[in-house]
C-alpha cells in the first residue's frame, strides 16, 4: 500500500554489515585479492548493496545468470530481465578459486564490499548480447560496452557491504530506497509517480509528468539515471542543474527530485521492465514508461533496434507480477492553436503543431538562436548553452602541419599575434619547436617517439579548447593517422581547424633555416621529415597555404578569414 510497497522479492536486500562487523571484514580483507572496480561495477555496486536491485544480493552466479538470459527470470522464478555480473579479467581469475573471499575497491583503493566467490565462468558474449539486447550488433552501445570494453570471465557472488561508494557531488540528492522510503513516508505520500531520464527536461517533460500524477492521484518523483548513460549524453552534472532548476516550477509538496547512480544498458524493453523493479524497490507505486523506453538511436542508416511501443509492451505483460502500475505515456507535442501540449494521437490534422528535434535544439543553441519559451524555461537554456556555446564561445585549436622549414612557426606566431589583438579568448602557441623543449625533451624521432610527441600536442590542445581557450600547434605532424586521432580528441570538445603549410620540399630544402636538409643530405642526420622519413599530405586540411605565394602576414590572415568564415571569431 502507498508508499510502503513491498520491494521486489518481498524484502529489501540491504547489504552492509554493522560498524564492528565492517571493522572485522575490513581487517581480514587485507589478505583477500583486490578487484579494482570499473566504473560501471561500482555503480551496480552500489544499487546492490543499497537494495535498489533487490532481490537480489550480489554478482549473479552462473545459474541466475543463464535462467535470466534465457527467460528473464532468477531461479527462484522471480521476474530480473538483466544480468548483473562481475567481469574481470583472466589474470585476476586465474588468481582464484571458487570459495575464495574477494576485496573489491573504488578507485582510490577503498574497500567497498567484499565477495564470496561461488562462481567463476567464461560467458558466451554473443549469446548474452541476442538475449538481452535482441543483437550482437557492436552499433548497440550495450553490445559495444559486452563485447569490446567488459573483462572476458565472470564472478558469481554474495557481496557483503562495508562502505558505500563515495560521491562528491550533490549529496542531498542522492537516496538509498530506504531514504526515499522514509521521505515519501514524512510526506505523507501514498502514491508516487516515478519518472526516469538520461536528458534534460523541458516543458514537454514536465507536462508528461504532471498529467502522469494527476491521472492517477499520484504524487511525483523525478528519478534521473546520473551513473552511465549513453556515450554522448550530456554530461550529469549539467543535467543535474538542469533537473534542480525544472524542479523548482513544480508544486512543492507533491514533487521530489532524487538522483539514481544507476549504470544503463539502454537494452530497451529488459531494460524497462528493470527500471520498474528499481523503482518499485525505492518505493513507487508507478511508472512512466514512454515511447522507445532506454532505447539506443538507430545505426547509421539502419532500423531501430526496438519498435517505439515494444517497451510499453513487454511492461504490460508481466504487469501483475511487477506490481508497479506502468503509466505508458505517448510522445507530447505542442498545439499552438491551443497554446498547450497534448499526446499526438489526441491531436487532428487540422491542429497547427510545434515541434523542434533534439538536432535542430543543439544546432539553435550552437548558434545562438531564439528557442521558443513554449519548448523550455530560459533558465535551462542557459544552462545547457554552456555545454553547447556557439561558435564564437567555443575553445578551438588551429593545427599546423608541413615540412620542415616550410614556415609553420613563422605564419604560428603572426596568427599567435592576430588573435591576441581580437581578445575574445586566451591564446596558447604549441610550436614544434617549444614542445619539444619542454613536454617532449627526451623524445627523438622514430615514428613511436612523433606520435607520443603529437599525441601530447593533442591532449594539451584539447584541454585548452575543453577550457574554452585557443590552442595554435605547429609541429611537422608527418602521419596522417596520429593527425586524426588528435582531431578526433578535439573535436570532441570544441574546434578543430587543421592548416597544411604545403609548401614544396625543393623550397623548405632551399630555405634550409636550420641547416638539417644540409645534414640530412650528407647522411649525418637520419630519419629526416622529406627527406628519408616519409611525410603523409593532409587529405581534408580546412586550410592549404603555400608559403611561395603568400607573405606570413597574408598566410596567418587567410587563417582569420577562415575562422570567421567558421563562426570561431567575428
Ligand atoms: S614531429 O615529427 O612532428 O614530432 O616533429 P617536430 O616536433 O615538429 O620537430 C621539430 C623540429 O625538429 C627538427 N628535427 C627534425 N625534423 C624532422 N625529422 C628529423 N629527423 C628531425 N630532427 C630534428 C626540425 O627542424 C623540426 O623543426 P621545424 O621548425 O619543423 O623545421
Amino acid at each position: 500500500m502507498g508508499a510502503f510497497k513491498e520491494p521486489h522479492g518481498g524484502v529489501l536486500k540491504e547489504l552492509y554489515l554493522g560498524e564492528s562487523a565492517a571493522d572485522e571484514e575490513k581487517l581480514k580483507a587485507r589478505d583477500y585479492k583486490s578487484w579494482d572496480l570499473t566504473q560501471r561495477q561500482l555503480c551496480d555496486v552500489e544499487l546492490i548493496l543499497n537494495g535498489a536491485f533487490s532481490p537480489i544480493d550480489g554478482f549473479l552466479p552462473r545459474a541466475d545468470y543463464d535462467s535470466v538470459l534465457e527467460s528473464m527470470r532468477l531461479q527462484s522464478g522471480i521476474l530480473w530481465p538483466i544480468p548483473i555480473t562481475l567481469d574481470v579479467d583472466a589474470t585476476f581469475a586465474d588468481e582464484i578459486g571458487e570459495g575464495d573471499m574477494i576485496a573489491l575497491r573504488d578507485r582510490e583503493g577503498v574497500l567497498v564490499a567484499t565477495m564470496e566467490v561461488t562462481d567463476i565462468w567464461t560467458p558466451d558474449k554473443t549469446h548474452e548480447a541476442v538475449s538481452v539486447f535482441g543483437t550482437d550488433d557492436v552499433n548497440h552501445p550495450g553490445v559495444d560496452y559486452l563485447m569490446n570494453y567488459g573483462n572476458e570471465v565472470y564472478l558469481g557472488g554474495r557481496l557483503r557491504g562495508i562502505e558505500p561508494p563515495v560521491h562528491y557531488d550533490f549529496k542531498l540528492l542522492r537516496d538509498s530506497p530506504s531514504e526515499l522510503r522514509g521521505r515519501f513516508r514524512k510526506m505523507g505520500w501514498r502514491k508516487v509517480v516515478a519518472f526516469q531520464t538520461r536528458n534534460p527536461m523541458h516543458r514537454a517533460h514536465q507536462e508528461l509528468t504532471i498529467r502522469a500524477a494527476r491521472e492517477h492521484e499520484a504524487d511525483l518523483l523525478i528519478h534521473p539515471v546520473v551513473g552511465i548513460t549513453r556515450p554522448g549524453d550530456i554530461d550529469p552534472f549539467t543535467r543535474v542543474r538542469c533537473y534542480e532548476l525544472i524542479a523548482q516550477k513544480y508544486p512543492e509538496q507533491t514533487t521530489a527530485l532524487s538522483l539514481l547512480n544507476l549504470a544503463m544498458r539502454m537494452a530497451g524493453p529488459r531494460e524497462a521492465v528493470w527500471h520498474g523493479i528499481i523503482r518499485k524497490n525505492y518505493g513507487c507505486t508507478h511508472f512512466i514508461v514512454g515511447r522507445d523506453h532506454a532505447g539506443p538511436a538507430a545505426p547509421d542508416g539502419g532500423a531501430p533496434y526496438y519498435g517505439p511501443y515494444d517497451a510499453q509492451e513487454l511492461f504490460a505483460k508481466h504487469q501483475d507480477e511487477l506490481d508497479i502500475t506502468m503509466v505508458p505515456f505517448q510522445q507530447l507535442v505542442y498545439v499552438e492553436d491551443k497554446a498547450q501540449y497534448l499526446p499526438v494521437n489526441e491531436t487532428t490534422p487540422d491542429m497547427k503543431i510545434q515541434t523542434i528535434t533534439g538536432t535542430e535544439f543543439r544546432r539553435r543553441l550552437s548558434e545562438g538562436l531564439e528557442i521558443p519559451d513554449w519548448y523550455s524555461y530560459p533558465e535551462i537554456i542557459e544552462e545547457l548553452s554552456k555545454v553547447y556555446p556557439p561558435r564564437h564561445k567555443m575553445g578551438f585549436t588551429v593545427f599546423f602541419t608541413g615540412l620542415p622549414s616550410s614556415g609553420k612557426s613563422t605564419i604560428a606566431n603572426a596568427l599567435l599575434v592576430k588573435l591576441k589583438e581580437n581578445g575574445t579568448r586566451p591564446v596558447t602557441l604549441l610550436d614544434g619547436d617549444i614542445v619539444r623543449k619542454n613536454l617532449s625533451s627526451e623524445l627523438g624521432f622514430s615514428k613511436e617517439h612523433r606520435d607520443l610527441n603529437i599525441l601530447r600536442i593533442g591532449f594539451v590542445a584539447s584541454e585548452i579548447t575543453k577550457n574554452g581557450g585557443i590552442a595554435i600547434c605547429a609541429p611537422i605532424a608527418p602521419y596522417r593517422v596520429i593527425r586524426r586521432k588528435v582531431r578526433e580528441m578535439v573535436e570532441a570538445v570544441g574546434g578543430f581547424i587543421e592548416v597544411h603549410v604545403s609548401t614544396p620540399v625543393e623550397v623548405c630544402e632551399k630555405r634550409d633555416r636550420k641547416g638539417l636538409y644540409a645534414k640530412a643530405r650528407a647522411g649525418t642526420l637520419k630519419g629526416f621529415t622529406g627527406i628519408d622519413d616519409p611525410y603523409d599530405e593532409p587529405e581534408n586540411a580546412e586550410v592549404v597555404i603555400d608559403t611561395v605565394a603568400l607573405t606570413p602576414d597574408l598566410a596567418a590572415h587567410r587563417v582569420v578569414v577562415k575562422l570567421e568564415t567558421m563562426g570561431f571569431i567575428r
